[in-house]
């Protein structure tokens, strides 16, 4: 297989650049240029011939492409190039609609449904009394049948009352506060941030056990000033990425 033919790349050897940066570009324009997905880029002793490397520094520039999910390992298959990734929607989205908009198939399982009493913190996000009962609803979301999230929602039952009841297989909970309750969110805020996917996650989401990486979201959407719902997210990181479009700033001068 041709590694980086389009290029005419190759590494330079009296280059300050380390020769795993140098590797790495390589492989980077073959994955971009040259293999679709679910492709296999060549084997690690190939690349070390091709490019004379020793191995160490192949599995060092392969490692750091696996790790940010460009491409992905199968124990005694290979190396190969992982799908694009989705782009993180920065609107007041539903699973269900994003994955359709993208032509995927959205896909949930119920992981736990439970009424609690709320927290003092879940109180404040919900605007809520502490105590006041509160719908937990904790879903494994998927896309084509592939783990994408888990997502793990609180919605006050003033807000929805006798919402645990209300079967959610296969249905979005969004339709289902818009048709059943006659909430339409109209605003929402959220945070990401980096994080490591705890065991029970790690295991949910197929990510390898120890310290894959996860985004970790919270959101609280709104209908006018009341809080409708409180969502903790962890959320695949070698699946998602974020794009934003860059203002120049405004400093008035
Ligand atoms: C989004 C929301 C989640 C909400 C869900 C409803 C995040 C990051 N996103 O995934 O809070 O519960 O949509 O989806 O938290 P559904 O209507 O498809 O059930």
């Amino acid at each position: 297989m041709a590694a980086g033919k389009g290029s005419g790349a190759g590494i330079d050897h009296q280059s300050p650049v380390p020769k795993y940066s140098q590797l790495r570009e390589i492989l980077l324009d073959l994955v971009e240029t040259e293999l679709g997905a679910d492709q296999a880029i060549p084997s690690e002793r190939e690349l070390s011939a091709r490019f004379g490397l020793s191995r160490m520094t192949v599995r060092q520039s392969v490692d750091h492409l696996v790790s940010e999910g460009r491409l992905y390992r199968v124990q005694g298959k290979g190396t190969f190039v992982a799908r694009p990734k989705i782009e993180m929607p920065l609107r007041l989205a539903s699973f269900t609609e994003d994955m359709r908009a993208r032509g995927l198939e959205p896909g949930s399982r119920d992981l736990d449904r439970r009424t609690d009493a709320a927290s003092a913190h879940l109180a404040r996000m919900l605007l809520i009394e502490p105590g006041d009962p509160v719908h937990v609803i904790e879903r494994l979301r998927t896309a084509d049948g592939i783990p994408m999230a888990v997502e793990r929602s609180h919605i006050p039952d003033a807000v929805a009352p006798g919402l645990g009841e209300e079967p959610l297989a296969g249905r979005s909970l969004y339709d289902l506060l818009a048709s059943t309750y006659g909430v339409l969110l109209d605003r929402g805020e959220q945070t990401i941030e980096a994080g490591i996917a705890d065991p029970t996650d790690a295991a949910l989401l197929d990510l390898p056990a120890g310290a894959a990486a996860v985004l970790l979201l919270q959101r609280r959407s709104f209908v006018g000033d009341r809080p409708v719902e409180f969502a903790v997210s962890t959320y695949r990181a070698d699946r998602y990425q974020l794009h934003v479009a860059l203002e120049v700033p405004r400093t008035g001068r």
